[in-house]
């Protein structure tokens, strides 16, 4: 039979749901409100996500339960949105309080600058959400296909130019915001407004897939804004603002054994003012609405969008939206994506502290207590807390009268060991994975601990224990720890094995290849430790180990 590949495609089945859903609503109401199980149907789990939560099970207790003819053990997963990832001590205080009342007592920091609890009952959904909204935070849009967490550079030092980045990402976040009312109805139990819903950016289907915005303020790279579906670098000149470089089609996505899915970098597609970057994150939405892949799921993210007709093209989608055309780029220059510690002071005389917290997990355990320390903290501080985009959390805008109090607090609650760690450590990331990840091939943020302990000791043989290496770490290739961007990236490929990656820049600005695959624990140390050693001897003058892999040979980039 011939294939007439002219004809439609079968449009996915996530497409059917979300235009049956009238604008997110589904029968979500009814399957929250089932007391008979903790869980809800297929379709509502996959319109939940738009509200920011996630039908998830504990996967340490599945065969367990299995055997004693349970359900799974479900429970769900909230992601609570940061725009620009700041947040006031009030609010961290509520996340606080939420996280011990109805989650699993810890609080996570994701790579993207949100707030997640694990373990949420169905029942406890709704209050969480409930106290979320007194202190003026919501889940709403925080996954599904949508645009997600808009990210911002923590910049601490030029506090101007924060402002002005910080703004400029919540004027985005907002008018990307889902218009529904499904949100306020179903969680907040508020009335249906007269006339209904219009969704004028998105439509009644939204995005073929999630959609991802991040700004950053040269030379820092920390929100890796080559992986964005829609980055901007904020070109400064005389300490002023001038516009962004607008870079379109990033994403770190694939699945193994398939080689139609890749990670990709963003293209430079033009230049913007300040304010024109909302028209220009909307042009771009609407381009990716109207020509991103409905049919495939793995093929639906902007980066396939622009493989498959060009940068040139879609510059020209962008630009009729617009009804302007984009300037040329501007020469920028990129250091580094990773975040920096300790105590920092800004240019209003302002100070900022950022400890190191693994994976972001925020918890207090026998050796420190990070969540009482960050809470003491919180009753305290009159500046802003800022999620960094590696999974830390800055205690921002101290004032120098604050400082000594806030130093008392971190010393008590050993948050201000960052020196004491080694510049591996200090680099690295892990994805949550099991036990509550659906998608875990492998171990990632439990995993970790050990990974960098192995590995520190192996660094330290060769006196390289204060290099800043990066390392990340993912249960599966989706990449959520972003570690096709790291210098060492482990990626799952099933229980106990990984593959690993090597070479990417340090900047962010190159991808890292696949050295090893399904390799044991001990076989990554094994092969790790003759290119340490390698490392410490034949490195030229400052150069950066993703750097020395390339130049060895070890992997060629794309
Ligand atoms: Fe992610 C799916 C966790 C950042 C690419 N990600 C998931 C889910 C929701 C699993 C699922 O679909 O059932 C994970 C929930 C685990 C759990 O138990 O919490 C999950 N992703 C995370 C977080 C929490 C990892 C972390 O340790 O911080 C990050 C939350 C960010 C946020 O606040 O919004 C997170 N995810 C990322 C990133 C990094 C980024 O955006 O900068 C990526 C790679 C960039 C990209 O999108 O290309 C990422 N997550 C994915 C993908 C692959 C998407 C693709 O294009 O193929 C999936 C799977 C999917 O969408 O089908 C996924
Ligand atoms: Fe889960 Fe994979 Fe994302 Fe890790 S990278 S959180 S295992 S989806």
């Amino acid at each position: 039979m011939i294939s007439d590949s002219s004809a439609p495609k079968k449009l996915a089945h996530n497409e059917e749901v979300k235009k049956a859903s009238h604008y997110l609503r589904g029968t979500l109401l009814k399957s929250m409100e089932d007391p008979v199980t903790g869980s809800i149907p297929d379709d509502d789990a996959g319109l939940t996500k738009f509200h920011g939560l996630y039908l998830q099970d504990d996967r340490d207790l599945r065969q367990d339960r299995r055997k004693r003819k349970l359900e799974k053990a479900f429970c769900f997963m909230i992601r609570i949105r940061v725009p620009g990832g700041v947040a006031t001590p009030e609010q961290y205080l509520m996340i606080d309080d939420l996280a011990q009342r109805y989650a699993n007592g810890t609080i996570r920091l994701t790579t993207r600058q949100a707030f997640q609890f694990h373990g949420l009952l169905k029942g406890n959904v709704k209050p969480v959400i409930q106290h979320l909204d007194k202190v003026c935070m919501d889940s709403l849009a925080a996954c599904g296909d949508v645009n997600r967490n808009v990210m911002c550079n923590t910049l601490p030092e030029k506090s101007a130019v924060h402002r002005e980045v910080y703004e400029t990402s919540c004027a985005i976040s907002q008018h990307l915001t889902p218009r529904t009312r499904a949100y306020h109805e179903i969680w907040l139990d508020e009335k249906p407004v007269a006339g209904g819903d219009d969704e004028p950016i998105y439509g009644e289907t939204y995005l073929p897939r999630k959609f991802k915005i991040g700004i950053t303020v040269p030379p820092d790279n920390d929100v890796d804004v080559f992986s964005q579906d829609l980055g901007y670098i904020a070109v400064v000149e005389d300490g002023q603002l001038v516009g962004f470089n607008v870079v379109v089609g990033g994403g770190m996505g694939r699945t193994h054994g398939n080689a139609k899915t890749y990670a990709r970098l963003a293209d430079v597609l033009g230049f913007c003012t300040p304010d024109q970057a909302v028209a220009v994150a909307e042009a771009v939405v609407k381009a990716q609405r109207d020509h991103g892949d409905r049919s495939d799921r793995k093929h639906a993210r902007l980066k396939y969008t622009i493989d498959d007709h060009g940068i040139d093209w879609f510059r020209q989608e962008v630009e009729k939206h617009l009804g302007w055309k984009l300037d040329k780029g501007r020469e920028v220059t990129l250091t580094h994506n990773s975040d920096r510690y300790g105590w920092q002071k800004d240019e209003d005389g302002l100070w900022y502290f950022t400890p190191f917290i693994l994976s972001g997990r925020i918890k207090d355990t026998d050796e420190a207590k990070y969540l009482t320390g960050l809470r003491e903290i919180a009753k305290i501080h009159q500046g802003d807390f800022r999620l960094t985009p590696n999974q830390n959390i800055m205690i921002g805008r101290v004032s120098e009268e604050e400082k000594p109090r806030i130093q008392a607090l971190l010393e008590e609650y050993k948050l201000d060991q960052t020196h004491e760690r080694s510049g591996l450590r200090l680099n690295a990331m892990a994805c949550v994975a099991l036990p509550t990840c659906g998608l875990a091939l492998a171990e990632s943020e439990r995993f970790l601990p050990r990974m960098i302990e192995r590995l520190e000791t192996e660094l330290e043989k060769v006196g390289l224990q204060d290099d800043e290496i990066s390392l990340r770490i993912t249960g599966c290739p989706n990449g959520c720890a972003r570690p096709y961007l790291a210098e060492i990236g482990l990626v799952g490929k099933v229980p106990g094995k990984y593959n690993l990656y090597l070479g990417a820049k340090h900047d962010g600005s190159r991808l890292n290849e696949e050295y090893g695959s399904s390799l044991t624990e001990e076989e990554i140390v094994e092969t790790l430790k003759p290119i340490f050693r390698s490392y410490a001897e034949e490195r030229e003058k400052g150069e950066r180990f993703g750097d020395f892999c390339v130049r060895q040979g070890l992997i060629t980039p794309r």
